[in-house]
């Protein structure tokens, strides 16, 4: 799920046209959580400064408290092969020590990352440190996930499996965040069976992905502290300007037919495409590759006729 990508073909973004930066800013103490339930209702994703306000983590999670208090449990870790077709498809790489991981890939900068580990099973002390805001949103208290990352590590376009809400709260280091709506995907050339798009926002392949000039998107930088809303299914692509922590809550949508399709994505369509990449390997990936530029093509000749 990560790649490294050089530190200064990042920011600022030269194509203006496909990234507007005009997102919401929301303060949930200015308003009552008025100005995040309109946005939970027309689907658009949001920037709250004051979500984590409260949050002892912002100061307690250092890497070397983090280490002190809870270095020695053994992580999973992973690298850009997450993405890849072949042994390591959707797979960790390896296995650590916390205080190991902290101390090689957030102080000593190496590409590696630990996504999606669920401190509510994993380490649930560290939940002391954070609150859960009442916003009357049904925060899932089980799944309650972190993010750890270099400076300079990306984590690849894509959008959340389950089709949750999600709360991205940054702990520790800024983060540049690219966004498209769920309606964009045909544009971005999603890989049918994933939730996972391969084209390159920063170098562009035009010539290869011509639907993706048609893309529209928002870009974004987190600051330590901010948190994002992200509405279900939202495409999502994160760059760490600096060594990072963050943390994401979520709640289910109201819709039952998000809830449904994510339901499906997890027990029957990631399942098959993990069976098929075990099986096909390249072939597979090859054949999804193919299936999401006809799906492009296709959008592209609507547009034209
Ligand atoms: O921080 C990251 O690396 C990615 C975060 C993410 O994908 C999420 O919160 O859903």
């Amino acid at each position: 799920m990560t790649s490294a990508a050089p530190l200064g073909a990042s920011v600022p973004t030269d194509r203006p046209e496909m990234f507007g930066s005009d997102l919401s800013r929301l303060q949930l103490a200015a308003d009552g959580g008025a100005g995040l339930q309109a946005c939970i209702d027309r689907r658009q994703p949001a920037v709250i400064d004051d979500f984590a306000a409260s949050w002892p983590a912002l100061r307690r999670w250092s890497p070397e408290r983090l280490s002190l208090r809870v270095g020695d449990r053994v992580v999973r870790v992973f690298d850009a092969s997450f993405g890849e077709p072949g042994r390591n498809y959707m797979r960790s790489v390896d296995v650590m020590p916390f205080s190991r991981f902290l101390d090689q890939v957030l102080d000593q900068g190496r590409d590696l990352r630990m996504f999606l580990y669920n401190i509510s099973r994993q380490v649930p002390e560290l939940l002391d440190d954070i609150e859960f805001p009442d916003i009357g949103l049904n925060f899932s208290r089980r799944f309650v996930f972190t993010f750890f990352g270099c400076r300079g590590s990306t984590t690849p376009l894509h959008y959340d499996i389950d089709m949750g809400q999600v709360f991205h709260t940054v702990i520790r280091g800024r983060r540049r965040v690219r966004l498209f709506a769920p309606d964009q995907s045909r544009a971005l050339y999603r890989h049918p069976f994933t939730v996972r798009s391969y084209v390159d926002l920063d170098a562009p392949d035009f010539a290869t992905w011509p639907a993706l000039a048609n893309a529209r998107g928002y870009e974004v930088v987190l600051e330590p502290g901010q948190t994002l809303f992200m509405p279900p299914g939202w495409w999502h692509e994160f760059h760490y300007l600096e060594p990072g922590i963050g943390v994401s809550f979520r709640s289910p949508d109201r819709r039952l037919g998000s809830r449904l399709r994510g339901a499906v994505n997890l027990l029957a369509v990631s399942p098959a495409d993990r069976l098929a990449n075990r099986m096909l390997g390249r072939r597979w990936f090859a054949w999804k590759g193919r299936q999401a530029v006809r799906r492009a093509r296709q959008l592209q000749s609507k547009r034209t006729t």
